[in-house]
């Protein structure tokens, strides 16, 4: 018999499991024998092994083993071959075993359908003599060897260059030192101390043999310590794709996968010799200056330059790095190769010659495009912008890289790639991390996989990891998303080459994230003025006694032939003369631009344009048909698209809307979305269940009921060459979330891109985004974002955190000077304005108003962060409808929206101006009505709070003269738009000489929650904020307003009965056995669609009818509109179609019961126990003034 007969008979024999070896083994000690079936499944290595040693030595197999492979037969089966491999005493008894074997046969025989009582035979020994199982135990035992190499190996590997932490490398085995510590091999790590000459045919898990299936036991541990325990320690196995874990095994265990040619060698040498030659010609010219430098890890810039020469290679034509501070000059330098002379001139203290604040030089974005040399291709390198606050520009980054692709069409990742540099403090720190890693996958959110390399140099600042982290890596956060994980020890440059090589080429071919972190260390303090020793003395005692990684390379080289000392030296003073020539350079620049590190040019959207031009933002009657008609229908019917029924319902109330020409909140969004598709704007939305909206007003997104994964999107069929209408749910973060869409927008002008926060006040969890990047962006690094936020904030009672967006900070970050009246003159006002501030703040009333508010971030000749705090109940509100002609051409965007009742035909009577902002004029128009003060109240809508709309707010002082000026806001005091709007408001009064007036405030008294929890409490507070407006009611309102009531009631009543005559309630039988539960509840509390929108549009011209209040501000809810979804729900229609609050339904007998324990009495006389509302008493100077006014009283 030859190898290769033996090998079919091998293979011939390889489908028999355990169950059938058993039964036929069994069945030879009884009486009849399947010849050859020891030769199969995992006996066969055994076999070819002792085949082997037989083609060696014949006589070193027992007697019938060598008659069985020289072929003289029958023999053979009168005596089983016997094992004749060195053995060891069994680790197992031999009962054990068989017991262990007999269960299995029996569950196998039984699971294949057989009979287990058959197939396990009683009391019989296994056929296969001790020494067979002992030989399959072995070659088990190196599998598991092999494996625990694979999973664990990282935990010998020999990572840190100090060698503080890392394994005993004590151990040795016949002279060869192994790593592989008792944690790495566990049960097995005794086995390693056994017969290492044994052979052992290499399992398919495995290529540390390449061509070769047999090896030693030593030399199959050598292989796997070398590949897993040297400098590189590889964790992998938590990938549970079969195909990657395999492709990472082939470039790691293939013998020679991880040598370097020497070409490769050298070109690692130049460019460690650019990383560290430019850290010290910086430390030598500028011994002081913070640049945090890279030294102890500096071998991170030639991984770098690798992963984007493979890259590029590979068809990528845009690279975005985003990073912290450690190394970054170096990798402007030699990465981006932005001149060093301009790096250098950053050093010389000169000031900006444009707009902006500017920077610090290890935060500045850079854009570079520049051929690769190594390539020969054209590669576009971004380093974006980057504050303080360590990885926050992760998802910024992603975001923008993401938009780069999209507007490249690029559906794979095929052309851009994202590489984030991390710390190792900040990587495992940072909440953000972890939830910017989560966006890898996401499909709207995914970059097809992150490079992410950690310049591990062992501590944070002055802390120690034992103290920074409880993971035993710092990287462990990146296992979230089963990507590899490459540590490497950064002293071994060869090593961290090629983990850039495996992790540049698995990004390529998975297009997943890949993680390499390069365990160094720093050679100086934190920055270059600290002292390390302070804090971590043992370790720079270490330190000091190292060589660079540069050093210690270049002997390598030299001492293999690789390059001469005299080649070396003139390398470094090649790099050295380029540095000072670029400083001699440097010397001579004199002015310096903040433009110059701008890491989003647009120059197309720029260049020839003037700025300050608006294009106007209507659109016409055709088009707001089309959109609303998509926007109302299921998709053709052909798609047999089934949708839910309220949904169908929803498209009805829409169509009918479109139909009577009147928009709500909802359709007035989508006008603005589909207009822009229409005119190729990319429109981008995303953010916590964005899809049907928190507030279920969206619905953008239908669902089959009937078929999985089926969806329609109808703004994607507006118009065949539309711009792609994206909306997207997002995963549970505000801060990568937010980041994500920041970046995003700053890919290109031309996208309209928003995020959305649930609740206003979960902006929180996004703090740092919007401090560091959305507000102060332009100014520190004159780049320009058009994001759009949309805040839900409203006080409705729903409690402290779903109330307030935190207007009251976004107010406060704006950058307009409140004492400086502008030039309200000029004719480019209104544009000047908002180009000069850092964002625009909005708190918006109309559907028509928020729709041009959408269309101008695009329509303006720049892009600028627009914070817009959403409506809650308002969206359903019957009066923030706006007619179609609001939206038409001609139409535009109102700062602010006087008052056009009964009040304005007749100012002089005016004796009250109350200004106000967003959702609270609904409740203040209501309770006006109620007070019956139509005629000498006037209220004003202020739309855009930032910038301020001074001449606007002007006109309005000068047309009521006579009024008393107040705020009025639902926030409290410290929150809200007070504190911002108070100083502007005097700011205006004094431009006017003669004006003797000052604002007061009417709102909330100061509190550190946002808003109470407590409904009665709320309530309260809602009727001493109205009272200390317009007064207690009068006998003659309340009378009033209880027959309206009455008259609701009753027509409510016979509505139901006359609807259950027509339709009389079907029985049902409780299951209780009680009364049939009646349908819809009690009459008074029934509830119907709103009424026709043409008529609720114009509630205004009819103010002397009760218009609803369904905002939460009003009157306490009855019992069951108690929940928060009640009150958002359509109001019902009134006489004539008019729209009749259900809340009045408390001045009724049923209402004026006791309320609440807390709230002592009728909720209508309550006052609060500590008032909560005031008036703002007028200063000294003012007061006087006021009273000198009311002695004379001026002269209309
Ligand atoms: C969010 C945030 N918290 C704290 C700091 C202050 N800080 C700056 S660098 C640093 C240590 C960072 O350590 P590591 O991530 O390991 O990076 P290294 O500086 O060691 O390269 C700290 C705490 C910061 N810049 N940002």
């Amino acid at each position: 018999m030859n190898k290769s007969q033996l090998r079919g008979l091998v293979l011939a024999k390889r489908p028999l499991t355990w169950g059938h070896r058993w039964l036929k083994i069994s069945c030879t000690l009884g009486k009849t024998f399947d010849r050859d079936s020891f030769a199969s499944g995992s006996s066969a290595a055994y076999i070819e092994n002792l085949y082997s040693k037989w083609q060696r030595n014949p006589k070193s197999v027992d007697e019938s083993w060598d008659a069985f492979f020289s072929g003289k037969e029958p023999s053979l089966f009168k005596k089983t071959p016997v094992q004749t491999l060195p053995t060891r005493k069994y680790r197992r008894r031999p009962m054990e075993l068989r017991t262990t074997v007999k269960a299995r046969s029996g569950e196998r025989a039984a699971s294949e359908g057989g009979s287990s009582v058959s197939a396990a035979p009683s009391a019989a020994p296994p056929a296969a003599p001790p020494g067979d199982w002992k030989n399959i135990d072995d070659h088990h035992t190196v599998q598991a060897i092999i494996r625990a190499y694979q999973m664990r190996g990282h935990l010998a590997a020999d990572l840190d260059p100090l060698g503080i932490v890392g394994p005993d490398k004590s151990s040795s085995v016949d002279g060869a030192k192994r790593q592989a510590a008792k944690d790495v091999l566990r049960q097995h790590y005794s086995y390693i101390f056994g017969d290492l000459n044994a052979m052992f045919k290499l399992p398919s898990s495995t290529m540390i043999g390449g061509d070769e299936q047999f090896l030693p036991l030593r030399e199959i541990l050598d292989r796997l310590e070398r590949i897993y325990c040297g400098h590189i320690g590889i964790e992998y196995m938590q990938i549970t794709s079969l195909t990657k874990t395999t492709w990472i095994r082939e470039r790691l265990e293939r013998p020679k996968a991880l040598e370097c040619s020497k070409e490769e060698k050298k070109l690692i040498l130049e460019r460690l010799i650019r990383a560290t030659g430019f850290e010290n010609f910086l430390a030598k010219k500028f011994t002081s200056e913070k640049r945090f430098g890279l030294e102890g890890c500096d071998i991170m810039i030639p991984v770098i330059k690798e992963v984007v020469d493979r890259a590029t290679n590979d068809g990528v034509e845009s690279i975005f790095i985003g990073m912290a501070h450690r190394g970054r000059l170096n990798v402007l330098a030699n990465i981006c190769r932005k001149p060093i002379a301009d790096i250098l001139a950053q050093f010389h203290g000169l000031q900006a010659s444009d707009p902006g604040a500017g920077d610090v030089k290890y935060h500045l974005g850079v854009f570079q495009e520049r051929l690769n040399r190594q390539t020969n291709r054209m590669v576009r390198i971004t380093v974006v912008a980057n504050p303080s606050h360590l990885e926050h520009v992760n998802p910024v980054l992603l975001g923008k890289a993401r938009a780069e692709m999209e507007h490249r069409g690029d559906t794979e990742g095929e052309t851009v790639l994202p590489i984030i540099i991390h710390g190792d403090a900040s990587f495992s720190g940072q909440g953000v991390v972890y939830e910017s890693m989560h966006l890898s996958d996401l499909p709207n959110y995914t970059t097809y996989g992150t490079i992410h390399i950690v310049s591990n140099n062992q501590v944070g600042f002055t802390t120690d990891p034992r103290f920074s982290r409880s993971s035993r890596y710092c990287t462990d956060v990146a296992k979230v998303t089963s990507a590899p994980i490459l540590h490497v020890n950064a002293d071994d440059p060869e090593a961290c080459i090629q983990c850039a090589r495996i992790a540049a080429d698995y990004r390529t071919k998975f297009k997943k994230d890949v993680v390499i972190d390069i365990v160094g260390y720093r050679r100086n303090g934190h920055n270059e003025g600290d002292e390390p020793m302070f804090t971590q003395p043992l370790m720079y005692q270490r330190i000091r006694k190292l060589k660079p990684c540069l050093t210690l390379y270049a002997e390598k080289l030299i001492k293999e032939g690789v390059i001469t000392d005299g080649e070396y030296k003139a390398l470094v003073s090649e790099y050295d003369k380029i540095c000072e020539d670029s400083w001699a350079k440097s010397k001579n620049i004199k002015t310096i631009k903040n433009s110059t590190w701008l890491d989003s040019p647009w120059p197309a959207f720029f260049e020839g344009r003037n700025r300050l031009e608006m294009s106007p933002t209507g659109v016409s009657e055709d088009t707001l048909k089309t959109i609303g008609t998509v926007f109302s229908s299921l998709p053709p019917q052909e798609h047999k698209f089934e949708a839910h029924k309220g949904i169908q319902r929803i498209l009805s109330q829409r169509k009918q809307m479109v139909d009577d020409k009147v928009a709500d909140w909802s359709l007035g969004e989508v006008f603005a979305f589909g207009s822009l598709l229409k005119e190729g704007v990319h429109v981008r939305l995303s953010g916590q269940d964005v899809e049907r909206g928190t507030f279920s007003h969206r619905h953008h997104v239908l669902h089959h009921q009937t078929a999985d994964k089926v969806v329609y999107t109808p703004l994607n069929h507006l118009y065949p060459d539309q711009a792609q209408y994206s909306v997207s749910n997002s995963s549970l973060s505000e801060c990568a979330v937010l980041g994500f869409e920041h970046g995003y927008s700053m890919a290109s002008p031309n996208t309209l891109v928003m995020w959305e926060g649930q609740f206003g006040d979960f902006c929180n969890t996004a703090q740092c985004i919007i401090d560091q990047f959305i507000a102060s962006g332009e100014s520190k690094w004159v780049r320009q974002s058009g994001v759009v936020l949309l805040l839900p904030h409203s006080m409705e009672g729903m409690g402290p955190e779903h109330s307030s967006g935190r207007m009251e900070r976004f107010l406060q970050m704006s950058d307009d000077d409140p004492d400086i009246y502008p030039d309200t003159c000029d004719c480019d006002f209104v544009a000047r304005q908002l180009m000069n501030v850092n964002w625009i703040i909005t708190n918006l009333s109309t559907p028509a108003n928020f729709f041009h508010c959408l269309r101008r971030q695009v329509k303006m000749g720049f892009r600028k962060p627009l914070i817009n705090f959403s409506p809650k109940s308002v969206l359903r509100h019957p009066m923030a409808r706006s007619p179609f002609k609001d939206f038409n051409e001609g139409s535009s965007f109102k700062r602010l929206i006087p008052e056009d009742g009964p009040a304005s035909e007749n100012p002089d009577c005016v004796t009250k101006l109350v200004f106000c902002s967003g959702k609270v004029y609904y409740d203040l128009f209501k309770e006006r009505d109620d007070h019956q003060q139509e005629d000498t109240v006037a209220i004003v809508r202020v739309e855009q709070l930032c910038p301020f709309p001074y001449d606007l707010i002007t006109e309005q002082l000068e047309l009521y003269p006579k009024a008393e000026l107040l705020w009025a806001q639902e926030e409290h005091k410290n929150s809200g738009a007070w504190f911002y709007v108070q100083p502007r408001f005097d700011t205006t009064l004094l431009q006017n000489e003669k004006e003797t007036r000052c604002v007061t405030y009417h709102g909330r008294a100061p509190s550190s929650s946002p808003a109470t929890g407590n409904k009665a409490q709320h309530y309260k507070e809602y009727k001493a904020f109205v009272e200390s407006i317009f007064g207690e009611l009068t006998e003659e309102n309340k009378a009033r307003l209880e027959c309206i009531v009455k008259a609701q009631q009753a027509q409510a009543k016979a509505d139901t009965q006359g609807s259950l005559k027509k339709n009389p309630p079907k029985p049902v039988k409780p299951k209780g056995g009680g009364p049939p539960a009646q349908k819809g509840g009690s009459p008074g509390k029934k509830r119907s669609d709103p009424p026709p929108a043409g008529k609720a549009a114009t509630p205004v011209s009819e103010s002397k009818k009760t218009p609803a209040s369904p905002t939460g501000g009003g009157t306490p809810p009855t019992k069951n509109q108690s929940s928060d979804k009640k009150q958002l729900k359509p109001e019902p229609a009134g006489k004539g179609g008019f729209p009749v609050s259900t809340h009045r339904t408390n001045l009724g007998p049923a209402a004026k019961k006791a309320p609440p324990a807390t709230v002592p009495g009728d909720a209508h006389r309550i006052l609060p126990q500590k008032p909560r509302f005031y008036k703002i008493k007028p200063s000294p100077e003012r007061a006087k003034t006021k009273a000198e006014d009311t002695k004379n009283p001026r002269k209309p």
